[in-house]
């Protein structure tokens, strides 16, 4: 596979983007709980940090939002009649569920999907599996559809491989990209799969005590197993019990990997050594470790600022960008850290970009989670269906878009307006027809 780059898609944020504090182990979207939240400002921040990227020259993508609110999961609880009937039957009867039914949290992409590049994969296709997400009710509504956008986008079957979301049970867990990292020479070259998880549902190893993990390590192993990948190709590591009960949800918020290099916190790994050492023995060029220490970045700044929530981007001369969150600008132990650890190190990182996120972070979900990492080659890029690679024109497009549809506020009781039904299938039917994919939303195949 010749020109393999990596394409970030990043999830552009619905119209019913909201603060409902529903994420379980997430210190910053239950802090949040119940403010007004501002869809339209939200949209504009993530097309912002996707021009920003697609204009310096890396290869940007966007995934659609979900269909929100999600009236067949209310119907199927067994709220009936009109749209404003279920809305307020719900609102009533169970404000939870409604809350559940209108997020927008797919707009955090690295919890879309896991995905092997074809580079690694012995059938030589890029394999892709939804996330079961099962780990939260507003979340595990999102697989199907999940699976029908990664469809219409990754159409060619010689090409690409679709798997089935993993059994959607606590033993199967899965949260997808945000807990897998790919180390590698290039993106072209093979790679190893770092794949991180918080608890075993059929082993022993102790869990955290406040939060639940999130990733079990059967569902990792069984990702792996389902991509063709080989023991020699895979790295299990089990993240520390202590970072997840600290808010460390996923392992995307407390490291980063990209090429040989892995920029983690020492509380990363329950096991740090061991998993250093598996890393060297599987990769055939040098891993490049960068740690941040306790004492330089307490866990509890790595979690306000999601230091490590950042994208780490190849440059063509060898050289890295960590794109980080506005939130570590405003922190003097991670600023310092960034200069004189990160940037000063002897690793290819030579370039520090602030993005401001900051409606998504407010729900915990940093630049990292808002994209989907995929390795593709020239080839494969020309072969992706739709109009989802990000530039001047798609942007400006969205842009468009965002502001004939969305919502300057929302507040908690907005939730239950039967408009803001009207207003969100309108928006999302104008979109699919501007990012080509046809039907992918229950409501245009008459579901
Ligand atoms: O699953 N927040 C998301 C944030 C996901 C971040 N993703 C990564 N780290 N890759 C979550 O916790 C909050 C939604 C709400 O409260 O409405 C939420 O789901």
């Amino acid at each position: 596979m010749t020109g393999v780059v990596e394409v970030n898609f990043d999830g552009l944020v619905g119209p019913t983007h909201n603060y409902a504090g529903l994420a379980a182990g997430n210190v910053a979207s239950r802090r949040h709980a119940g403010r007004v939240s501002h869809p339209r400002e939200a949209a504009l921040q993530g097309l912002e940090k996707m021009r920003d990227l697609s204009r310096a020259g890396y290869a940007q993508g966007v995934l659609p939002p979900q269909q929100r609110p999600d009236l067949g999961f209310l119907r199927r609880l067994g709220f009936t009649g009109s749209v404003g009937e279920v809305l307020s039957q719900a609102d009533r009867q169970a404000p939870a569920l409604l809350r559940a039914a209108c997020s927008a949290s797919s707009m955090w992409t690295a919890n879309a999907a896991t995905v092997t590049p074809s580079v690694d994969a012995p059938d030589g296709r890029v394999h892709l599996t939804p996330a079961n997400l099962q780990s939260g009710l507003h979340r595990c509504l999102e697989p199907v559809t999940t699976g029908r956008i990664l469809q219409a986008i990754f159409a060619d079957a010689e090409r690409f491989a679709h798997h089935a979301p993993l059994p959607a049970t606590p033993a199967f867990a899965d949260e997808g990209a945000a807990n897998h990292t790919r180390l590698c020479a290039e993106h072209g070259a093979p790679g190893v799969h770092l794949y991180v998880y918080g608890r075993e549902a059929l082993g022993q190893a102790p869990g955290p005590r406040r939060f639940t993990a999130r990733q079990t390590r059967e569902a990792s192993e069984a990702i792996a197993r389902q991509h063709g990948l080989g023991e020699a190709q895979t790295v299990l590591a089990r993240q520390h019990p202590e970072a997840i009960d600290a808010g460390v949800f996923h392992n995307d918020v407390i490291a980063v990997g990209n090429g040989p290099v892995l920029l983690y916190h020492e509380w990363a790994f329950a096991d740090e050594d061991a998993t250093l050492a598996a890393l060297r023995e599987k990769m055939p060029e040098p891993l490049i470790p960068v740690r941040v220490p306790a004492e330089a970045v307490s866990l509890d700044d790595a979690v306000a600022t999601y230091l490590f929530n950042s994208q780490l981007l190849s440059n063509p001369d060898g050289s890295m960008t960590l794109v980080v969150p506005g939130e570590c600008e405003h922190n003097e132990a991670v600023w310092r850290t960034l200069q004189d650890l990160i940037l000063a190190g002897h690793n290819p990182i030579g370039e520090v970009r602030v993005k401001d996120v900051k409606q998504s972070m407010q729900n915990g979900g940093g630049p990292a989670c808002l994209r989907l990492r995929v390795a593709l080659g020239e080839a494969e890029r020309a072969a992706l269906g739709g109009r989802v690679l990000m530039d001047d024109a798609l942007h400006d497009a969205l842009v468009g878009w965002v502001g004939r549809h969305y919502r300057d506020r929302l507040a908690p009781e907005d939730l239950a307006d039967p408009l803001l039904v009207d207003e969100s299938l309108a928006a999302l039917d104008e979109l699919t027809g501007i990012l080509q994919l046809g039907a992918i939303y229950p409501f245009q195949r008459g579901a």
